[in-house]
């Protein structure tokens, strides 16, 4: 509890407004086969972090999440979508 709290504090400072925190993810996502696919992954994501930004690219099967988000989270989520990263 304490712990969130301050990470709340520390990320509303001015200070770090405009300071790139985001991180980029790469998961590998076989299952993916067409636009709905595209839509769960990225909203799958976006449950986790609202201000993700996710890159679907269906030919390769690659998502690229751009998110100051835990990676074991956002796996979490895409799992519990039904789209295991390989
Ligand atoms: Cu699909």
């Amino acid at each position: 509890m304490m712990s969130m709290s301050s990470a709340r504090v520390f990320l509303t400072l001015p200070l770090w407004e405009g300071l790139d925190c985001f991180v980029m993810i790469q998961f590998n996502i076989p299952s993916m086969s067409c636009g709905h696919c595209v839509k769960a992954v990225t909203q799958a994501v976006h449950e986790v972090d609202s201000q993700a930004k996710v890159d679907v690219n269906l030919d390769t099967k690659k998502v690229d999440v751009e998110s100051g988000a835990d990676r074991q989270k956002i796996v979490d989520a895409l799992v519990e979508a039904g789209y295991q990263p390989a």
